[in-house]
């Protein structure tokens, strides 16, 4: 569509930067804290960019205030975050941890004296290990209880604080990656039927969460962060047009009808009931997941890339635990599903260094589509470039970054003239950061940190990068400067 004249983003509009716990705090086993599944996943030799861990990952534990004071400096409106689950329940559940607690009071107080909202991640893939030990975590439906819980304990100490809460961080890529591509814990791989169960018993913790936190607090806003990549059909051929679709019921709609109409996309649950995998639910579940749905406050997307749908032959490419982790441009591979679609690369757009497609006009089709689906407010929760970034002359320079995050904010700003509700918008990063696969060196913050891979390298020292400088004018001028 297109606007004679722009309206601009909504006067509270929420401009602000995300963060995961495991990837900035370190402190891994600080004050009574539990051992997390990437506590023990990282040290398996070959899982991470040489070996990196988060067990120091940029101190944020211990320099919370002064990277909450550049946040203040830079005018920040929100912040998102997770808690680490592992600080709180160091086993998962039982014995509470009050300086876990303490940590996040300290925290969201430390946000608000500079009237920093906090937006709260309740889980962003780090899982006490001891869940793992006492029942194969997610693998087990015991873990809705034992989630529940720990959420319940998150909103009883924060509830009259944080108005904003995040249930779950990319369900779809957690467990894709857990179960199918052996990159993440547990490090299965090609086990789809687990696949598929262990995202039902997360769809039932998201949904009890949901209804507990509407019980406690009932005007809090509450959705989940789902990694969506928006597809496009290769060409005007009907088996690429019916691949695209095959793509969104199975990898979009799959998830996201969950969250916003608390049911499974028919013709998905189809194909996996005809091929034995379909997950098994229990008598109530789907009243439950209709109940959340329908109290569920805006969709979270992390957009960073599109992607495009090619018809894949029975005997074509399947999924490979192969990616670019390293850095060198054009090593990753097609992926797809023998049967229905491929995921070839779109030449009309520029890739990163890590091969990720570049498409700002994707983060208006994210806002459309949900808009249309499913009537729903956005927030953006991540959206952001990784890249090398030097130190030259104490400075760092890095336009690519501005540019990026500026041609991504034009599109936001016209989904805002489509009639998006869109509510927030978060970059990642906000100081650099451990990338879960890529180690250090894959840079997305405005805060450029001291560290490479190795856990004794660096001051750890923070230097506001060009982007913080840039983004600080955005805030001010509401998105009208950019
Ligand atoms: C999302 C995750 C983040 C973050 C980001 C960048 O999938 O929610 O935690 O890591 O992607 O990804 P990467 O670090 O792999 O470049």
């Amino acid at each position: 569509m297109y606007f004679e004249k722009s309206k601009g983003f909504p006067k509270d509009f929420l401009w602000g930067s995300a963060s995961a716990a495991y990837q900035v705090e370190g402190g891994w086993d600080a004050d009574g804290k539990g051992v997390s599944n990437w506590d023990k996943f990282v040290r398996i030799p070959g899982k991470t960019f040489k070996a990196t861990t988060g067990d120091k990952a940029v101190d944020h534990y211990h320099r919370y205030k002064e990277d909450v004071k550049l946040m203040a400096e830079m005018g920040l409106k929100t912040y998102r975050f997770s808690i680490a689950w592992t600080r709180i329940y160091p086993n998962g559940n039982g014995e509470v941890n009050e300086a876990g607690l303490q940590f996040y009071d300290d925290l969201i107080n430390e946000l608000l004296k500079y009237g920093i909202e906090p937006m709260v991640t309740v889980y962003h893939w780090d899982m006490p290990q001891a869940l793992e030990e006492q029942y194969h975590g997610w693998e087990n439906r015991q873990i809705v209880d034992d989630y529940v819980n720990y959420a319940k304990t998150l909103f009883e100490r924060y509830g009259d604080r944080v108005h904003y809460w995040i249930t779950m961080n990319e369900q779809n890529i957690f467990t894709s990656f857990g179960w199918l591509k052996g990159m993440h814990p547990p490090g299965k791989e090609n086990d789809e039927k687990m696949f598929y169960q262990v995202n039902h018993h997360a769809n039932m913790a998201h949904a009890k969460t949901v209804l507990a936190l509407k019980e406690m607090y009932p005007d809090a806003k509450v959705g989940a962060s789902f990694a969506y990549s928006p597809c496009y059909g290769y060409d005007r051929k009907p088996e690429n047009a019916m691949a695209k679709a095959d793509y969104d019921d199975l990898q979009n709609y799959w998830w996201m009808d969950i969250y916003a109409y608390g049911r499974y996309p028919r013709s998905a649950w189809a194909y996996l009931e005809s091929r034995g995998v379909a997950p098994q639910m229990e008598e109530g579940d789907a009243k439950i997941l209709k109940k959340a749905a329908a109290l569920v406050d805006f969709m979270g997307v992390n957009y960073y890339q599109t992607c495009v749908a090619e018809y894949n032959d029975i005997n074509g490419v399947g999924m490979t635990n192969t990616m670019n982790t390293t850095g060198e441009k054009g090593t990753a591979q097609v992926q797809g599903v023998p049967g229905l679609y491929k995921n070839p690369a779109n030449d009309f757009l520029p890739t990163t260094d890590w091969d990720w497609t570049i498409d700002p006009m994707g983060i208006r089709m994210c806002c459309r589509d949900i808009t249309s689906r499913y009537d729903l407010p956005v927030v953006i929760s991540e959206n952001g470039l990784g890249a090398f970034d030097k130190v030259e002359d104490g400075k760092i320079h890095d336009p690519y970054r501005i540019a990026y995050l500026k041609a991504h904010i034009e599109e936001l700003k016209k989904a805002c003239d489509d009639g998006c509700r869109v509510l927030a918008y978060c970059t990642w990063s906000y100081t650099d950061l451990l990338s879960w696969l890529n180690g250090y060196q894959k840079r997305y913050g405005f805060v450029y940190v001291d560290r490479e891979e190795d856990e004794n390298s660096g001051t750890l020292n923070r230097i506001p990068k060009d982007s913080y400088y840039w983004y600080k004018k955005v805030i001010e001028t509401n998105g009208e400067e950019l």
